[in-house]
């Protein structure tokens, strides 16, 4: 019988000092039911909580343990980096070694400046394409998140759609009157927006494969309409790879799927775990940017130089190790094994998968978009989250999450959580 005795005490407490005893929605397990456990430690795949459960992780942080956890690098660097000072407030060395990583990965980033959330990244590259442009309105998709800012919290993915109400509470009608919410992988609601709004529209934001509605990927196409319509109307591309930056490829999905925005946000990985975030693109627009520029942007955190150690540490090991193939040797064993566990169970699954980011939807019907996310069986998927669970596999406390593999998750792993899920299925 397992435990979770000390987590529940824990949790107790943080609920008497903490807004739903997290500091995080999607952590309160509120969509799945039950109470979070608490973490111990963490080391490659793996996650410890404070009752000694062992979990093989796919959560990884939401995206920043590619490597696995407290992986020796990037440890080694923190370590190294935090007796020479936390913060300066003042440019270090680090933050050059990161742009210049930045740009190498990523062809479309001429500059990049650092920021230390991806909120902070796509609300900071959203008030650039708007600077730039002289336009107020924004384009952005349903089901895809880009953080908590005002403008860009509706009918958002995420927390905010796991908890059924899209648009957040104490954002002005004002904030949002010129953000577009267009549904994704639909060409024809893009250029009618672009018909009904001449010259008034400052760019598209979007996640290139949503993974916060689970996950789902572009139909074919469906990027390339998006750059060409952006380009003959005079908008901006914003490609929000916080979550596929430097995953889905080495130069992100951007890579991936051969497209050149003008603006891209990053987080997570270019981290290694470290608050961070980034937006960068053409030099002509990232000079805008204040001091160079009538656009204002800053943090006190920015280009910190723990976060900077660490990502760094996890860009050079992610470039000198062939992660990009192991990551998609792993992910399609796992996508083998949980569809053949499926069909053994006899239960509708759709399994989406795009790299090392995958979603287990429960529903017979293919999810490209959200409407169709949203016909997944959730209260089944609660039932297989904590089957999973109770089996020592951590999966996303949500629907509308995305899965991801590490390069510290190996083949036993992906068995042994197949061979979970085929039990868990029959549960279901
Ligand atoms: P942060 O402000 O949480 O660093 O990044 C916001 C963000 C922006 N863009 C994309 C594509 C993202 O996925 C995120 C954050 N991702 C969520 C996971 N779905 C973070 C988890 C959480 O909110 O606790």
């Amino acid at each position: 019988m397992i435990s979770r005795a000390k987590s529940e005490a824990l949790f107790a407490e943080a609920l008497q000092h903490i807004p739903g005893g997290v500091n995080s929605p999607v952590r309160a397990f509120r969509a799945v039911g039950g109470q979070p456990f608490f973490v111990d430690r963490a080391k490659g795949a793996r996650i410890w909580d404070v009752d000694g459960n062992e979990l093989i992780d796919y959560v990884g942080t939401w995206g920043p343990a590619i490597l696995g956890h407290a992986h020796p690098k990037i440890i080694a660097a923190v370590q190294h980096a935090a007796e020479r000072g936390t913060s300066f407030g003042i440019p270090n060395p680090l933050e050059v070694t990161m742009a210049r990583l930045v740009k190498a990965a990523v062809p479309s980033v001429e500059k990049v400046r650092m920021t230390s959330s991806g909120t902070e990244a796509c609300m900071s590259a959203i008030r650039l394409a708007r600077g730039f442009t002289k336009r107020d309105k924004i384009i952005k998709f349903d089901g895809c998140y880009h953080g908590h800012t005002d403008s860009l919290l509706v009918k958002a993915g995420s927390g905010a759609l796991t908890f059924g109400h899209p648009d957040s509470a104490g954002v002005p009608a004002a904030f949002t009157q010129h953000t577009i919410v267009l549904p994704y992988n639909d060409v024809e609601s893009v250029k009618a927006a672009f018909a009904a709004n001449p010259s008034q529209i400052a760019g598209i934001i979007l996640e290139p494969v949503p993974g916060n509605a689970g996950l789902y990927l572009p139909r074919p196409g469906y990027l390339e309409a998006l750059r060409e319509i952006t380009a003959a109307n005079g908008a901006l591309l914003i490609f929000d790879e916080v979550m596929t930056g430097f995953r889905l490829a080495r130069g992100g999905a951007q890579q991936r799927f051969g497209i050149r925005p003008d603006l891209s946000c990053f987080g997570k990985i270019i981290g290694g775990g470290l608050p961070v975030g980034a937006f960068g693109g053409h030099a002509e627009i990232m000079d805008c940017l204040a001091p160079l520029g009538p656009v204002y942007q800053a943090g006190t955190l920015s280009g910190n130089p723990l976060a900077m150690a660490a990502g760094i540490a996890a860009l050079e090991e992610l470039e000198t190790s062939d992660a990009c193939r192991k990551l998609e040797e792993l992910s399609a064993q796992l996508e083998s094994g949980m569809k053949d566990a499926a069909k053994a169970a006899g239960v509708p699954v759709q399994f989406n998968a795009c790299g090392s980011m995958f979603c287990v939807y429960f529903t017979d019907r293919p999810v490209h978009n959200l409407a169709d996310a949203m016909h997944s069986d959730r209260a089944r998927f609660a039932k297989y989250f904590h089957g999973m669970l109770d089996a020592g596999v951590y999966l996303a406390p949500s629907q509308f999450e995305a899965g991801f593999i590490s390069t510290a998750h190996t083949p036993a792993d992906i068995d042994t959580t197949v061979r979970a899920a085929a039990k868990v299925m029959k549960s279901l």
